[in-house]
């Protein structure tokens, strides 16, 4: 059976590859060779992000941004949690599903710094497809030696000291959607000294973070995004992306979830400068910590 099925496959074969072997075009592997790969390599990444300097709920185009900010700082090591198996949010595709992403300028800036082309058009530029952009960032990010994402994992609360946010507390999404549906299934826990949150606009998973920020008592309300107004709305959630609790800095849309400023539809230009404002105002504060760690290291030995 095995040899028949063998000769068939050679028979179908019609393109000679490199690897040189009369009856296989793959180099051989073990199965369970496969497996140790794969799951070695996540739970060492599960042990060495248990604390990580910050965490990223939220992959969309603002998450993605803060991420690509500290890429660039190796020293700070970096969690991304997406609940979404697919990464990129509401960015692979521009308004009502149309293919351009819009940018108004200097957002431009953003664009030449990650290498994503696009045609200049005055005040603002078009890049030809939304995926464009999306698919240069995450590759990008995904390079960066300090960062790692887990995606399919919901950050569904956080751990909170002192009044302080101290990491977040995370499930398998598919564990998350069914929590009305089996008894109780606990949690992970990533510890960080910083969480970015990034979770997008109010639905069915939006605006999480500072949903629950307000559930915890932590600030008194989000009162949700205001009516569209793309010339207020982008200056705005730049000029509002800040560290909202202590411990916790918002970026995004959700930033318009939380200050009650307006929505600016397909236009992308806040969301790549508020994710990049929210990794700089991150990595000023563990660069601090790290310089101060330093200096009390020193001053003891
Ligand atoms: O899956 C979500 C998406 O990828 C993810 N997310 C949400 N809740 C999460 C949770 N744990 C982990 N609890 C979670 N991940 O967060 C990402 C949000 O991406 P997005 O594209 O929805 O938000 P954004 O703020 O990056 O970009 C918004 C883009 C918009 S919406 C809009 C308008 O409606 O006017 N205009 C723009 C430019």
């Amino acid at each position: 059976m095995r040899r028949a099925f063998t000769a068939a496959c050679r028979r179908g074969v019609q393109v000679r590859f490199a690897s040189g072997a009369e009856d296989r075009l793959f180099e051989p592997i073990r199965e369970a060779v496969v497996s140790r790969e794969m799951t070695t390599r996540y739970m060492k990444d599960m042990y060495d992000f248990a604390e990580a300097d910050v965490i990223i709920s939220g992959a969309g185009s603002a998450g993605l941004a803060a991420a690509y900010e500290l890429s660039k700082h190796p020293n700070i090591s970096v969690a991304i949690i997406e609940q979404s198996v697919a990464p990129g949010g509401g960015a692979w595709l521009g308004g009502q599903l149309f293919s351009a992403m819009i940018v108004r300028k200097p957002a431009h800036e953003f664009l030449d710094d990650v290498g994503v082309e696009y045609e200049d058009r005055g005040a603002y530029v078009v890049v030809k497809h939304a995926a464009l952009f999306t698919s240069t960032i995450m590759s990008k990010v995904l390079a960066a030696p300090n960062i790692k994402m887990f995606n399919a994992t919901a950050v569904e609360d956080f751990i909170v000291r002192e009044d302080k946010v101290a990491g977040v507390v995370t499930n398998w999404s598919l564990v998350t959607q069914n929590h009305d549906t089996q008894s109780c299934m606990d949690p992970n826990v990533l510890e960080s000294k910083v969480v970015i949150s990034a979770c997008g606009h109010d639905g069915p998973m939006g605006a999480f973070g500072v949903k629950r920020l307000v559930s915890n008592g932590m600030i008194e309300a989000a009162p949700g995004m205001k009516c569209l107004d793309m010339n207020t709305a982008e200056d705005a959630i730049v000029n509002l992306t800040r560290e909202v609790v202590p411990g916790m800095i918002v970026t995004g849309m959700e930033v318009a979830e939380v200050e009650g400023a307006p929505r600016m539809g397909p236009t992308f230009g806040a969301m790549m400068l508020s994710g990049q404002k929210a990794g700089k105002l991150a990595a000023a504060k563990i660069l601090a910590e790290q310089q101060a760690e330093g200096e009390a290291q020193a001053a003891a030995a």
